[in-house]
Formats: C-alpha cells, structure tokens, sequence
C-alpha cells in the first residue's frame, strides 16, 4: 500500500441554525447551514501548492444536495462558504482540490467526512484531503547517458489507471529528484525536468519524488563510456613506389598501413558492419578492379574482372583494360556498386562482393561515377558528367533516375539516409535526400565521408602547397580542421560506421 500524505483541510462548521420551522403531521424535515471556512495556506502545505479552487459538495445519503466553489483568493488565507438550508442530521461533505479556479481540471487531491448539522450549535470538524496521485511517471524508459554528458528526464504525476490515469498537476517546487548512486549519475533538476550527468560507466536510479503526496517513481540511467572511435581508411603514398590503405582514429592514433606494395590501392570503402574494406587496385593481372579483404588485411581478393559490359558476346579491348573504381557496398554486405570507366564513358556496375552477378545500372555512353549506395539499400547516388557533372539518384526497385543537384559530385549518404553530402569541387555541400535544402559548408573539398553520427564529414582539400590531405568539418560548417600531415599527400576518406 502507498503512503499517501494527508493534506488536512479545516472546515469549521460555525453556527449551524435553527431551520424555519414545520407544522406537525406532515412537516418537513427541518433546516439549518452551515458556514464553511476554507484555510487557503501558503503554497507550502494544507491542499496542494499548485490547487487553486476546492470544490465542496454536501451529501444527504450519498445524493449531493449543495455545491459550491471556493477559488483560491489572490492574497491566500480564508475563503468562507455559506451553506443554507441543509436538512438538520448526519450529512457528509466530500471536497476535491482543483488545479485550475472554477473546480477545472484533474482533481489533485480529494476526500470525504461526516458532518452532523444540529439546531443551535456549533460544530467544528476537519476534513482531510488525500492526495489523488497514484503513480509518478519517469521519462523516457531505459535512457542512456556517456560519461561527462547529459540527458534530460521529465516527470509526471498521474491518477490511478481506475480514474483514467489523467495527469495530476504538481508545483513545480514540489518535485525532489535524487540519484541513488551519485559516483555513476548525478542529477541536476529544475522543477519536473532533471539534467543527468553520467559520472561513470554503471547504472543509477533516477528517483523523482512528489513531496506532498509522497509517491515516487523512478528510472534506470545507463552511464556508458565516451563512445568508441571507429577508424578512417585512407589512401597515402607508401614509398615503396604506390599508395597504400592506411586506417587510423580520428584523433590520430592507432595508425595502420593495411596494404603494402607497388600498387595503386586506392578509394577505400568500408562494409557497414566495419569488418571488410572494398578499395580499388592495379595488382598484377589487372588493369584496375575492384579487391576486398579484412579489415586488418586478411583475406585479400579480387572481386571485379573484365567483363562483357556492352553485352555483344565479347569482351572486347577496350573492357579488358577497364578501369573501376569507388567501390560503396550495399548496407546488407552482399553487393558493391563501383564505376566501371570503359569503352564508352563510365557506368556504375554492381557485383556480388564474392564476385558473382556483374550488373550494369547506367546507359553506356553516360558518364557515371561515384556511386554511393543509401543506407536502407534501396537506392545508388552517383555523379554524371564529365568536368561539369550533376548529381543523380537511382531507385533500385523502379530503376528510376532522379537529378537531385544540377552541379556537384561525389555524393555520400549520410548515416540516416536524409542528405548526400556532395562537392562541386570548389565548395563541399549538404542536400535532402530530395534535392531540397542545400546547405554550402564554406570549405573546398572533395571526397566527403560522414562520421558514424552523422555530426562530422572528413574530407580530401588541395592545400596552395601541394599535394592533398585529409579535413575535417562538423555537419553545420563548423570546426574546419586538418586530420593529416600536411607534408604527406594522403587522399580518400572513408569512415567505418562501426
Ligand atoms: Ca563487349
């Protein structure tokens, strides 16, 4: 059973009075009244802080037989409520305190008591109100918190599931929040919304309290570590005579060379599940086709070889010695689109990853590249055009092409699936998935590549001192700074997602 604190609201019952009198034989029963003072206290105590009109009714029998209002006055103290013409005996008087003045919105608190109406006396009583509260509500279940961050919390207060569970209004003063374990979560609250700092990784009780009425409810806050990096693949000149796929954190550490050789491993892509790395490569027999491996390097193998690509039954010169590149792997991790440059312009092509199922998505003699492939799968951005290009999305189910800027290349999907981050080689720009909603960043770059969270871009700048090297900037075009060596040349971002 919960402990419900009583507000204790004085009646006084001043002067009940002799009725007008009957006649015998059939004479009606006789009347007196009753003048009831309401005690309005200080928002402190008595009838919820946040009431401002009590209700009162008198019950003969349990049929109400006077109603009256008494809104809280400006100034607090006494409000008086003159009863006439109550039946002289036992009644009852029932009271409910209101949020709102006119008895308007959800009770708050309410109760009942006996009242006896007796000719030429005075009767004192109490009536004690009990809060209406049945249950405290924390919100949102099951939150999460990084260690040194906040999280908002917003409690409520609400009747019993049997009276509709409506919402009780509690002052905001009456709330009392507390963490039951401070080292793993603090709490800072204003009223019935609480910030939650994570101290350390573990979990907290998040306790809110309505301190009149004394019901709590509570919530378990996760504090989880600051998240973990997930590496950047990039491509940088090796000294050994061809560029080879580094991975590295964001913040510099952890640097790995991936692949080792003569060969021009390059523009590297990460499966969704950060496990595997597509990138393009001119190792011995090919010209220039797409490889897959592990993302430590195992496991290398080729996936693209020369194809039929115009489908005349040959596989002419000109596609013996295609060139492909820019590899994006479908979300589920079975498919990579890359461009195919060949006999006719470029087209973007599609592979199972273990090399099966070769597809040609664009016409021949349309240039397209830069294929990204959107995280639901269901569609393929890429670039058309030569030095003036515009970019292009295709609907994979209804093969569906659609311009979405009329300038611009290397589109990237963003994590959710919202915006392709694209450049026009002179400036990096965000758009709708749509078209709509362009949003220049201020920064020449090429090659975008978004952050796990969506919040970050790394991207590939031509510094006026040569060479390339790899930037950051924060999805708002905040925060421009540069992530490598400026001395060394290092090109094509590529950001594991996990
Ligand atoms: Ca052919």
């Amino acid at each position: 059973m919960r402990q419900l604190t009583r507000f204790v609201w004085l009646l006084l019952a001043v002067g009940a009075l002799p009725g007008c009198g009957g006649t015998r034989g059939t004479a009606p029963r006789p009347t007196g009244s009753a003048t009831l003072t309401i005690e309005w206290p200080q928002r402190s105590r008595l009838i919820p802080a946040a009431s401002n009109s009590v209700a009162v009714q008198v019950l003969d029998l349990g049929v109400p037989i006077v109603h009256q209002i008494a809104d809280r006055p400006a100034s607090g103290g006494f409000s008086t409520i003159t009863l006439a013409n109550l039946p002289v005996g036992d009644l009852e008087v029932a009271a409910d305190a209101f949020p709102l003045t006119g008895a308007q919105g959800t009770p708050q608190a309410t109760g009942r008591a006996p009242i006896r109406i007796e000719a030429g006396k005075t009767t004192d009583f109490a009536l004690t109100l009990a809060s209406t509260i049945a249950r405290v509500w924390v919100d949102p279940p099951g939150p999460t918190v990084v260690v040194g961050r906040t999280t908002l919390l917003n409690a409520r207060a609400t009747m019993a599931e049997g009276a509709g569970g409506a919402l009780v209004l509690v002052a905001p003063e009456k709330w009392a929040w507390r963490s039951a374990n401070p080292a793993v979560a603090t709490v800072n609250a204003t009223g019935s919304q609480a910030d939650v700092i994570g101290v350390t990784e573990g979990a907290a009780k998040i306790i809110a309290t309505d301190t009149e009425s004394g019901v709590s409810g509570w919530v378990e806050v996760t504090v989880t570590a600051t998240p973990t990096q997930t590496r950047i693949a990039f491509s940088r000149p090796n000294g050994a005579g061809g560029w080879s796929i580094f991975t590295r954190y964001p913040d510099g550490t952890g640097e790995t060379q991936v692949t080792t050789g003569a060969f021009m491993d390059v523009q590297p892509a990460w499966s969704a599940d950060a496990t595997r790395i597509a990138f393009s490569s001119n190792r011995p027999g090919t010209g220039s086709d797409i490889h897959v491996m592990n993302a430590d390097g195992t496991g290398l193998t080729r996936v693209t070889v020369p194809t039929d690509i115009d489908g005349d039954g040959a596989v002419a010169t000109g596609e013996q010695n295609w060139q492909t590149g820019r590899p994006s792997w479908s979300p589920d991790g079975t498919q990579i689109a890359f461009e195919v440059a060949c006999v006719a312009g470029a087209s973007i092509c599609t592979v199972n990853a273990d090399g099966t199922g070769f597809q040609r998505l664009t016409d021949l003699g349309t240039t397209c590249t830069s294929p990204s492939w959107s995280p639901d799968g269901a569609a393929i951005a890429y670039d058309v055009g030569t030095t003036a290009t515009s970019v292009w999305v295709k609907t994979l189910a209804t093969a569906t092409e659609t311009q979405v800027a009329l300038d611009g290349r290397h589109p990237m999907w963003s994590p959710d699936g919202r915006r392709l981050a694209c450049t026009t080689g002179a400036e990096l720009f965000l758009i709708n998935a749509d078209g709509t909603g362009r949003v220049g960043l201020g920064v020449d770059a090429g090659r975008p590549a978004w952050s796990p969270d969506g919040s970050r871009l790394a991207f590939r700048r031509f510094p006026p001192t040569g060479g390339s090297e790899l930037w950051f900037i924060n999805a708002d075009g905040t925060g421009a700074v540069r992530f490598t060596d400026p001395a060394v040349e290092e090109d094509f971002p590529a950001w594991a997602l996990r």
